[in-house]
C-alpha cells in the first residue's frame, strides 16, 4: 500500500455540475446508474474515478460507450476527453455480502450506507474526495417492503411501478461531497415531531427506528431540538433544508454520520429508554445527535479540501458538541469527561507509533485518521483559540469563516485565518499546533519573596517526545492563585491585571504577580487549558487545599487526580501500598458531609483509569499498579464504610433524569462500589435490592459493583441479567462488557464461549466492542497475563476481523499498538501477536498500516 502525502495535494481535473443517480435495490446485484456533467479545468483530457469492489456493466460518454478506458482494482482512467461532456456510468454492486459496512450495504435487512471517508467509490465510480461538490438527485426504486426510500434533502416524486416495485426521488439543492451523500430503503417505526427556526423555517423531523423501539426515540429526538435551539442561540446558526430525517441501524463502524439532511446513527447512540439505557447514555445521545446536527454548518456547509484537513471540521465540531454539554449540563463534569478521553486515549496515541499531528502529513488508509488527536486534541485547540480570543471575538471569527467559505472546501489554516482577521489576535504562532505530535511537556517552578510581597511563576515547554520543533508552541495558560483562606488572588503584574490566561509564547517565561500578601497555592493549566502533561512539585497539602477551595470544579477534580497520581508513584517505588491518611480523611469529610454536587463527588471519588496510570511510567509496571489500584480502593472501602452506608440508606432519587436525580444516583452508585468490597452482610442484600430495579442505570451498577468486588452474588446476577435481557442486543452488550471485565482466570474461556452466544455477532462492530473492546480496555490484569492467553484472544479475533471489517479490525488493534511501553516478556508475545497479523495473506490496508508503524 501506498502513503498519500499533503504536500502532494492537487486541485480537482474536473469539476461536476450535477450528479444523477439511480438505485435499483437488489441484495447482491444492485444496479447504480450515475449520470454527471464534467467540465474539464484546463485542457484536461484525462479523468480519473475513484472505484473498489464494482462491477463496470458500462461506460457512456456523450452516449457513447467509451473505448479509452483502463481499469485497476481502484480506479477507472478515461482519456482522450472533450472539455465538457456528460459521463453515463452503469455499476453493479452487492449490498449483501458488504460486511465492510462502507458503501452500500444492508442492517440486518434494511439498505443503508456509510460513505465517510472514501466508501462513495464502492457504490460507483467517481471523483470520491471532500473537494468535488455537485447537486445530487437520487432515484432509488425497491421492493415495497422497503417502505421508506430515504436520500438527502427534499423528496420530489414518489410512486408505484408496473412490477410491484415502488420509487422515491429525492434532490438536494445544497452542493456536497460525495461522502456526505446516503440512502436508506427499509421498514421502520418513525416519530415525527417539527422544529420551527428563529427565523421561521418549517422544519419536519423524523427519526426512523426499527419496529418496536418507538419508545425509545423521544430522547434522540428532544435532543435534536436542544441542538436546534442551541446552535441558534450561542452560534447564530439555522437549519437550511425542509426536512432533518435520523436513521437509526445496527450494523454502523461509527457513532453516527451527518450526512446531509439524513444522518445515519448506530442504534446505541439513538435508542434509549431507562429501563434500557443508563444516565451516561442518555448524556451521550443527546451530545451526538448535537455533534452531528452541528455538522450541518461545520463540515457540510463548509466542509474540508482534503481528508489530511478532517479536524477542520471534527475537532471544530466536537468543540462545538462539548459546549453545547456544558451549557446545558454541569460544564465541570463535561471537562472532566474532555479531559479523561485526553489523558486515557490522546496522550497513548501521541506517545506510540500512530502519533499524528491534529493535521495527518500522510496516510496510507484514511478511516485509520478518525482518532482522539484528530477529533479530541483538535476540540483542545479550538478551544485554546477560544480561551486567547474570548467568546466574543471567537464568534466574530465564526461569522467571517462562514462569509469567507460557505459552499466551499477548505483547509484548518483558512480557519485559523479567518480567527485571526476578524480578532486581531496574531496566531501565526499558534497555527504549530497543527504541526505537531506528541504531547508537549510544560514545567513550571514558583518563588515567593515575602518582603516584596511577589509571587513568581516560571513556565518552560519542552518537546523531547514530539515531533522536533524549531519554535515554541503557543499555550493559553490558566491559573488561580489562591490564599491560606482558600480565596483567589487577582493575578496583578506591571503590565496590569491578568484576565483570562497567561500568553506562553517562549521556551521558557517568568510572571512575577504583586500585591500577593502570603505564600499562595497555584491552581497551574486551570481547566486544563492546554493539551499538556504539566510538572509541577505539588505537596498533598497544597492539593488538598485545592480540593477545598479553587473555583473550578474542575481544579478540585484533577487535585485528587494528582493526589491518586502521587501516591501511586510513591507505591511503586517504595512497595508500600498503604494510602496517605490525610486523603482519606479528607474523601471522608467530602461523603459525610455530601459537599456539593454530588455527580461531582462520584467523579472525585473515582480513581485514574489504568491507561491514565500508564501513561506517567515509561515502562508500564502492569501488576503493580492493578494491586496498588486494587489496595487503595480497598483502603478507601474500609476506611469510608460507615460514611458510604449513611450516605446510602439517606438518599433516595425520584427516578427522574433531572440533574438532581442523575447525581444522587451516580454517588449512590459509587457508594455501592466501595461498599461491595466490604463484603458486609448488608450489602449482598443492597445488590440484590437494586439488581432488582427498572431502572437500567441502577441496576447495571449492582452488577458492575458486584464484578469489582467479584462477590458471591456475581453469578447470579449475570444469569439473571441473560434471562431478562437476551432479546435486547444493545442491553446485552452491557451484559457482555462486564463479562469481559471480570478479573479471574476463566475469563478467556468464558469469552471464547460467548462468541456463541445468541444475541454475539462478529460482523457487528458493537458487539465486538463490547465484549473484546471491554476485556482489552478494562481488564488489565488478564489481557496481559503473562501466558499471552490474553493477548492470543485479541490476536485471533483480528485475524478474523481482518476479512469481516478492515476498519473495525483496525481500532480493535490500538492495545497492542503500545507494545513497547511493556517489559520484556510481554513485549514478546504482542510483538508475536503483530508479525503474525504482519504475515497475513490478504492483509488489509487497513491494519497494514497500523503493524507495519508498531514493528517499525
Ligand atoms: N464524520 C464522521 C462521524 C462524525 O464525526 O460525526
Ligand atoms: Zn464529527
Amino acid at each position: 500500500p501506498q502513503a498519500k502525502f499533503l504536500k502532494d495535494y492537487l486541485a480537482p481535473s474536473h469539476t461536476v455540475d450535477t450528479l444523477c443517480l439511480t438505485f435499483e435495490l437488489s441484495p447482491r446485484n444492485t444496479i447504480v446508474t450515475a449520470v454527471s456533467q464534467f467540465v474539464a479545468v484546463g485542457n484536461a483530457t484525462q479523468l480519473i474515478l475513484d472505484g473498489v469492489d464494482l462491477e463496470l456493466v458500462s461506460c457512456q460518454v456523450n452516449g457513447e460507450e467509451w473505448q479509452s478506458l483502463e481499469k485497476s482494482d481502484s480506479e477507472l482512467i478515461l482519456s482522450n476527453l472533450p472539455k465538457a461532456f456528460e459521463l453515463k456510468i452503469v455499476t453493479k454492486i452487492s449490498p449483501q455480502t458488504n460486511t465492510s459496512l462502507e458503501g452500500l450495504y444492508l442492517s440486518d435487512g434494511a439498505y443503508c450506507t456509510q460513505c465517510e471517508a472514501e466508501g462513495f467509490r464502492k457504490i460507483t465510480y467517481f471523483m470520491d474526495r471532500p473537494d468535488v461538490l455537485t447537486t445530487y438527485t437520487v432515484t432509488i426504486i425497491g421492493e415495497s417492503k422497503y417502505r421508506y426510500l430515504l436520500s438527502n434533502g427534499n423528496k420530489v416524486e414518489e410512486g408505484s411501478l408496473s412490477d410491484g416495485r415502488h420509487f422515491a426521488k429525492w434532490h438536494d439543492p445544497h452542493k456536497k461531497p460525495s461522502y456526505l451523500f446516503a440512502l436508506v430503503a427499509g421498514d421502520f417505526d418513525v416519530l415525527e415531531d417539527n422544529y420551527s427556526t428563529k427565523s421561521g423555517r418549517e422544519v419536519k423531523l423524523a427519526l426512523f427506528v426499527d419496529k418496536g423501539n418507538l419508545h425509545k426515540a423521544p430522547h434522540a429526538m428532544t435532543s435534536l431540538k436542544k441542538a436546534m435551539e442551541w446552535d441558534e442561540s450561542r452560534f447564530d446558526l439555522e437549519y437550511d433544508l425542509d426536512i432533518y430525517m435520523i436513521v437509526a441501524v445496527d450494523f454502523f463502524n461509527m457513532g453516527a454520520m451527518e450526512n446531509k439532511g439524513l444522518n445515519v446513527f448506530n442504534s446505541a447512540c439513538v435508542l434509549a429508554s431507562q429501563e434500557t439505557a443508563t444516565d451516561r447514555d442518555f448524556h451521550t445521545i443527546e451530545s451526538i445527535v448535537g455533534h452531528e446536527y452541528f455538522h450541518n454548518w461545520t463540515g457540510n456547509r463548509v466542509t474540508c479540501r482534503d481528508w489530511f484537513q478532517l479536524s477542520l471540521k471534527e475537532g471544530l465540531t466536537v468543540f462545538r458538541d462539548q459546549e453545547f454539554s456544558s451549557d446545558l449540563g454541569s460544564r465541570g463534569l463535561n471537562r472532566i469527561d474532555a479531559v479523561m478521553a485526553m489523558r486515557t486515549h490522546q496522550f497513548a496515541e501521541d506517545a506510540g507509533p500512530m502519533a499524528h499531528p491534529i493535521r495527518p502529513q500522510q496516510v496510507i488508509e484514511m478511516n485509520n485518521f478518525y482518532t482522539v488527536t484528530v477529533y479530541n486534541k483538535g476540540a483542545e485547540v479550538i478551544r485554546m483559540m477560544h480561551t486567547l480570543l474570548g467568546e466574543a471575538n471567537f464568534q466574530k471569527g465564526m461569522k467571517l469563516y462562514f462569509e469567507r467559505h460557505d459552499g466551499q472546501a477548505v483547509t484548518c489554516d483558512d480557519f485559523v485565518n479567518a480567527m485571526m482577521d476578524a480578532s486581531g489576535v496574531d496566531l501565526t504562532q499558534f497555527k504549530l499546533w497543527y504541526e505537531q505530535f506528541g504531547t508537549p511537556r510544560v514545567k513550571v517552578a514558583t518563588e515567593y519573596d515575602k518582603q516584596a510581597q511577589t509571587y513568581a511563576i516560571t513556565v518552560s515547554q519542552s518537546h523531547a517526545d514530539c515531533d522536533p520543533v524549531k519554535a515554541p508552541l503557543h499555550i493559553p495558560f490558566k491559573l488561580e492563585l489562591l490564599d491560606e483562606q482558600g480565596e483567589s488572588i487577582p493575578l496583578l503584574t506591571k503590565h496590569g491585571e491578568i484576565q483570562r490566561a497567561l500568553d506562553i509564547t517562549e521556551f521558557e517565561q517568568r510572571f512575577e504577580f504583586e500585591q500577593v500578601a502570603s505564600k499562595p497555592v497555584p491552581v497551574l493549566l486551570e481547566d486544563f487549558s492546554a493539551p499538556v502533561l504539566m510538572e509541577y512539585s505539588y505537596s498533598i497539602d497544597e492539593l488538598l487545599h485545592i480540593l477545598r477551595f479553587a473555583r473550578s470544579d474542575y481544579a478540585r477534580w484533577e487535585a485528587v487526580q494528582q493526589i491518586f497520581m502521587i501516591e501511586v508513584k510513591r507505591a511503586v517505588t517504595s512497595g508500600d501500598f498503604k494510602l496517605d491518611s490525610k486523603v482519606l480523611d479528607a474523601l471522608s469529610v467530602l461523603v459525610e458531609t455530601l459537599d456539593g454536587d454530588l455527580a461531582l463527588l462520584a467523579e472525585l471519588l473515582t480513581l485514574p483509569t489504568f491507561d491514565t496510570l500508564a501513561s506517567q511510567f515509561e515502562i508500564i509496571p502492569v501488576d503493580k499498579l492493578v494491586s496498588i489500584s486494587d489496595a487503595f480502593e480497598m483502603q478507601i472501602a474500609q476506611s469510608l464504610q460507615s460514611v458510604f452506608e449513611h450516605a446510602y440508606l439517606s438518599l433516595q432519587d425520584s427516578g427522574s433524569l433531572e440533574a438532581k436525580d442523575v447525581a444522587i444516583r451516580a454517588f449512590k452508585n459509587k457508594a455501592l462500589y466501595y461498599l461491595a468490597k466490604t463484603d458486609s452482610d448488608s450489602v449482598a442484600s443492597a445488590l440484590e435490592n437494586q439488581f432488582s430495579s427498572s431502572n437500567m442505570t441502577t441496576k447495571l451498577a449492582s452488577l458492575k459493583a458486584a464484578v469489582a468486588a467479584q462477590h458471591t452474588k456475581v453469578e447470579s446476577l449475570f444469569s439473571q441479567f441473560d434471562s431478562q435481557w437476551r432479546h435486547d442486543s444493545l442491553v446485552m452488550d452491557k451484559w457482555f462488557a462486564l463479562s469481559a471485565s471480570l478479573s479471574n482466570d476463566e475469563v478467556i474461556s468464558n469469552i471464547n464461549t460467548l462468541y456463541a452466544h445468541p444475541c454475539f455477532d462478529k460482523g457487528n462492530p458493537n458487539r465486538v466492542r463490547a465484549l473484546i473492546g471491554s476485556f482489552a480496555r478494562s481488564n488489565p490484569a488478564q489481557f496481559h497475563r503473562t501466558d499471552g492467553k490474553g493477548y492470543a484472544l485479541l490476536g485471533d479475533l483480528l485475524v478474523e476481523l481482518n476479512n469481516i471489517n478492515p476498519q473495525n479490525a483496525s481500532r480493535m488493534i490500538t492495545p497492542f499498538m503500545s507494545w513497547k511501553r511493556y517489559d520484556e516478556t510481554r513485549q514478546q508475545l504482542m510483538r508475536a501477536q503483530l508479525s503474525r497479523l504482519a504475515n497475513l495473506e490478504g492483509l488489509s490496508d487497513d491494519l497494514y498500516e497500523k503493524v507495519e508503524k508498531a514493528l517499525a
